[in-house]
């Protein structure tokens, strides 16, 4: 017993200095609905760390979509895109989508594609990953996207410019009052490993899964990342 809890503090300690996992919550930001990605920016250090997004703002019905600080409303040439994941109740179903970044000397920029019934990017729902902290700066990002004239609705990428996902948006869904232990996230398991998904558009020109991601690493990273969700 004294083993197992030295074992599995010395695999998180490993875990933090190496590659990160951070969620970023799309359309709810403190259990409230909005047109933001909580949090809107985030640092990543080590290449192979992976952001999750999850979509659990209810109502809801948003994207990540990569853009460019030039133009934060428009899909960058070559960007990722996660498609739509419409959300409608309490406990969901809600969708995960998880990037893998490959570029972390260069700011990753993404907004929301919805215009539907208003613009969410020129709205604030834009994020960035390792934004500059002067010039280019994520503050500056917003101001342009909130004046952005054109915003557009982008065809579904997996791989994107310093990242890329290895499935499409993945179907989960949290039973009613669900608490923050995690243990009902299995059902997620096939969707998460899969990718199959109800919720966001298929595209054919996605490019072929890599498909190597750990199914029950992700599971238990899912069940962690519900477990903060419903706090
Ligand atoms: C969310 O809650 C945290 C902790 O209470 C608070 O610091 C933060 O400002 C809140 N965010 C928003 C957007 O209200
Ligand atoms: C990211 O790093 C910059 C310094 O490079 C810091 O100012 C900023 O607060 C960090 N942001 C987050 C979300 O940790
Ligand atoms: C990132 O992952 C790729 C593919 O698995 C691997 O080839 C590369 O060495 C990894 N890089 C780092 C810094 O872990
Ligand atoms: C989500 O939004 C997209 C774009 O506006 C729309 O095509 C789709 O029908 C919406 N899905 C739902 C279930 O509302
Ligand atoms: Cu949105």
């Amino acid at each position: 017993m004294r083993f197992a809890v030295a074992a599995s503090t010395l695999a998180l300690a490993a875990t933090a200095m190496a590659q990160s996992n951070t969620i970023v919550k799309v359309g709810e930001v403190n259990g409230t609905a909005g047109l933001k990605f909580d949090p809107p920016t985030i640092n990543v250090t080590e290449v192979n760390s992976t952001v999750t997004f999850i979509f659990d703002g209810n109502p809801g019905n948003h994207t990540v979509a990569q853009s460019s600080f030039a133009t934060p409303c428009e899909p960058l040439e070559g960007g990722f895109n996660s498609g739509f994941f419409p959300v409608s109740g309490a406990s969901g179903p809600f969708g995960t989508w998880t990037l893998t970044i490959t570029d972390v000397t260069t700011p990753i920029w993404f907004y929301c594609a919805q215009q539907v019934p208003k613009v969410h990017c020129t709205a604030g729902m834009v994020g960035a990953i390792n934004p500059p902290t002067s010039g280019n700066t994520f503050d500056a990002f917003v101001a342009k996207a909130s004046s952005a004239a054109t915003v557009v609705f982008p065809s579904t990428v997996l791989s994107g410019v310093g990242a890329f996902a290895t499935a499409s948006l993945a179907t989960t869904t949290l039973p009613a009052g669900s608490s923050a232990t995690g243990g009902s996230s299995s059902g997620a398991s096939g969707s998460g490993a899969s990718g199959t998904s109800s919720g966001a558009p298929s595209s054919s020109s996605s490019p072929s899964s890599a498909g190597t991601a750990s199914a029950s690493g992700f599971v238990a990273f899912l069940a962690a990342a519900f477990g903060v969700a419903m706090l």
